[in-house]
């Protein structure tokens, strides 16, 4: 079994400082108590912030490392500069406010960026210094969002995870963040990345796309260099604690103890860190119409308010607890009677029995955050209800609605409809309390925080598996010496070379994609020596292949085929075809054009290519879809072949592939060495007919019949260029 090393901004002990002495206390929050079980229970170590800045630990930094080394935390220190500008500044001012449709509160600094950057830095550096070649490392949460891709390359072969607790936003909200893509590369940079939601995992995938232009499939990206996977975890809750914990004396003490304050009173709880994202104003204002709209159930409801402090730092926090304050004695002044106080408001945090305390007692959980990536209380309040009783009214923009179905959720938008909610669940029948709750009971029950966790790490392992099995075909420095070995020893050597993506990057417009004097002149070496044949088999048309090659000593292909140029001869056409068929088909090409912005058409003699590598990328694929599927129609009767290419789709005459065309050269007699390179589907014609002798490699990650990989064109060139030197 693999060491875990799990990494988040704090650690699940925090450190203060009282009367000069050092106090080792446990964190709070949902991730320090959801992971704390399943983390003690493996070999794990967890690295993160002891929440005391630097400053104030000066020379007692190796006692406070010993200490939480006894408990497996690895602690990271930062001043309290750091402190400011990451954790409150970039983390509690940005990505918070950003990712949870906050814009108003985002504040875009690049100090804080700065500060962001060398915080992760200094985690990543720590993470490198204890990582061992087996342990599997799952980073948590926004505050480390470039961990993945730091350790990465520090450890490329290491096991990396991510999970985001909180939302990522639809694709036009996350663009707002000027470093919106540091933030996607630093992301990639791991194996698997979890979300709460499936609509969290779709945005991010879409972020992906429109800002890097890597496509998903089934959740799986490939970038030049590395396989990734995105999917998503709904965190439980450690579930048996809870139910026991409401079965306990002391939690029954506890609540004999409320009962005899509260009467008969039917009790509405809301239990939230201060947060504006968690809507407590808008809460506070639903409860206020309700008292309004509804007075029968003056002095017969009470609702107990609980806000834990939280990042009091933050000036939007300090505001808000001033707006909960007012409204709270705003309503409490409006309805209050002699024995009867509408809101029982509580200010702190509760000792862990009188918060199952007040689960167990309430009869409804009011829990209506604006934005939530989850939401742990709902699942807690549903876990402590033994007997069955108690309604869960949740808001839909809670990533927990999606678990809880059977809750009444509302639109919290609409504070009618949580007046209604509120006098729904405080007449529902006992029968129905009890069958919705059952049936939520045994769903998270069932999904419990180690079955999320198990399930993470699980799913990791296998993304990691992917990622080795595309890493065994790279080429990698063994192979690459083979290679070389093999052409060196070679009397007639066969170098089948694609252009595009191959020997020369992308380019917006095929135009653009000229080759460098450098590659040149690397091909001229190659094709000096009387030993080496060298043919560039391109789906370019032959006008620009001749214009940029023609002169040096090696063979051509234009057009995928149609055309062929032997070495030191002129072009000829592979059989006789046709074009009059492009008349018909570029309308329908030209139409695409008007439809799909940044789109246009290439023209060739015996092809039509419609580009859309500049378009916006989904739109993009859905447009390639459309036309294809057109064009097939029209097609089906003439002898054309419709191919779908990098970010293009062409039109072109049937039975011309570039593998027919490399048959012109691989069945001559004598060739003691084979190497075709290639980087897209239309290379794969090659690959498949070339003899087993042949050395055969796909630039790029995905699935291929070439036997060995390359990460770029770049790669390419240091593999010829080796060769040539040889
Ligand atoms: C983030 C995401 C996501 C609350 N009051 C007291 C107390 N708590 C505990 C609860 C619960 C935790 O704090 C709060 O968790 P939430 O999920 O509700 O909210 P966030 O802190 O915002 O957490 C959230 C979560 O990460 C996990 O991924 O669900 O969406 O924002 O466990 O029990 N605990 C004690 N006293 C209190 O007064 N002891």
């Amino acid at each position: 079994m693999s060491r875990l090393l799990i990494v988040s901004n704090r650690l699940p002990v925090s450190v203060q400082k009282r009367k000069r002495k050092l106090c080792f206390e446990p964190s709070v929050g949902g991730l320090a108590t959801g992971l704390g079980a399943f983390y003690k229970s493996s070999d794990s170590i967890w690295i993160g912030w002891p929440g005391i800045a630097q400053e104030r630990i000066e020379g007692e930094e190796k006692d406070i490392e010993a200490k939480l080394l006894s408990e497996s935390c690895y602690p990271v220190f930062f001043s309290e500069h750091d402190v400011e500008d990451y954790y409150h500044g970039f983390c509690n001012k940005t990505i918070w406010p950003l990712f949870h449709y906050f814009t108003q509160y985002a504040v875009y600094n690049k100090d804080l960026w700065q500060t962001y950057e060398r915080v992760n830095q200094a985690f990543a550096d720590a993470v490198v210094e204890i990582a061992e070649g087996s342990d599997v490392i799952w980073i948590h949460d926004y505050h480390l969002m470039l961990l993945p891709k730091l350790i990465r390359e520090k450890l490329p072969m290491a096991t990396i995870g991510f999970f985001l607790h909180i939302p990522f936003p639809s694709f036009e909200i996350f663009r707002l963040l000027p470093w919106r893509k540091e933030i996607l590369d630093g992301l990639l940079g791991a194996d698997l990345v979890g979300f709460h939601t499936y609509d969290y995992t779709r945005h991010f995938l879409d972020s992906v796309h429109r800002l890097l232009g890597y496509e998903a499939v089934m959740g799986q990206i490939t970038t030049p260099n590395h396989i990734m996977k995105a999917d998503e975890f709904p965190m439980g809750i450690d579930y048996e604690q809870f139910s026991n914990a409401a079965r306990s004396r002391k939690v029954r003490t506890q609540i004999s103890r409320f009962r005899k304050k509260l009467g008969d009173c039917k009790i509405i709880l809301s239990i939230d860190r201060l947060d504006y994202t968690k809507g407590i104003p808008q809460r506070l204002e639903a409860f206020n119409l309700f008292l309004q709209k509804k007075p029968r159930y003056r002095g017969r409801v009470v609702l107990m308010l609980i806000v834990v402090p939280s990042r009091t730092r933050v000036g939007q926090y300090a505001l808000l607890k001033k707006q909960i304050d007012e409204l709270v004695g705003a309503i409490n002044g409006r309805y209050e009677s002699i024995g009867w106080t509408p809101i029982w408001y509580l200010y702190r945090s509760l000792p862990s029995h009188s918060l199952v305390a007040m689960y167990s007692i309430a009869d409804v959980a009011l829990v209506t955050p604006l934005r939530d990536g989850m939401n742990l209380v709902a699942k807690e309040y549903i876990a402590t209800k033994i007997e069955g009783k108690g309604v869960l009214v949740l808001s839909e923009t809670a990533g927990a609605a999606k678990e809880l179905g059977e809750a009444i959720t509302v639109n919290v938008s609409c504070e009618e409809e949580i007046v209604q909610a509120i006098e729904q669940a405080l007449i529902m029948p006992e029968e129905e309390q009890i069958g919705r709750i059952r049936v939520m009971q045994e769903r998270i029950e069932h999904y419990n925080v180690n079955r999320w966790a198990d399930e993470f790490v699980n799913k990791l392992l296998c993304a990691r598996e992917v990622q080795k099995e595309r890493e065994a075909k790279a080429l990698n420095y063994e192979t690459k010496k083979n290679l070389v070995s093999d052409f060196q020893k070679g009397d007639q050597r066969l170098v089948l070379l694609d252009y595009d993506g191959t020997l020369i990057p992308f380019s917006e417009k095929p135009k653009k994609a000229i080759p460098t004097s450098e590659l040149v002149e690397l091909l001229e070496e190659l094709a000096k020596d009387s030993r080496n044949e060298v043919v560039l088999i391109s789906g370019r048309d032959k006008d620009a292949l001749g214009k940029w090659f023609g002169d040096l000593n090696i063979g051509l292909v234009a057009e995928h085929g149609a055309w062929i140029k032997e070495r030191s001869k002129g072009w000829e056409l592979l059989e006789a075809l046709t074009s009059e068929w492009k008349e018909e088909m570029r309308p329908i090409c030209e139409l695409y054009v008007h439809r799909t912005p940044g789109s246009f058409i290439e023209e060739k003699e015996f092809s039509l290519a419609w580009h859309y590598r500049k378009a916006d990328p989904r739109l993009g694929a859905l447009r390639a879809r459309e036309l294809v599927n057109d064009l097939l129609n029209l097609t089906g009767n003439l002898n054309l072949q419709v191919l779908e290419g990098s970010k293009v789709v062409e039109v072109k005459n049937a039975g011309i592939n570039k593998g027919r065309a490399a048959l012109r050269w691989i069945p001559r007699e004598g060739w003691d060495f084979i190497l075709a390179i290639g980087d897209d589907w239309t290379d794969e014609d090659i690959f498949k007919v070339l003899p087993p002798i042949a050395w055969s490699i796909k630039v790029g990650f995905s699935a291929s019949a070439a036997k060995f990989n390359l990460g770029s064109p770049n790669e390419v060139k240091l593999l010829l260029k080796e060769m040539a030197e040889a």
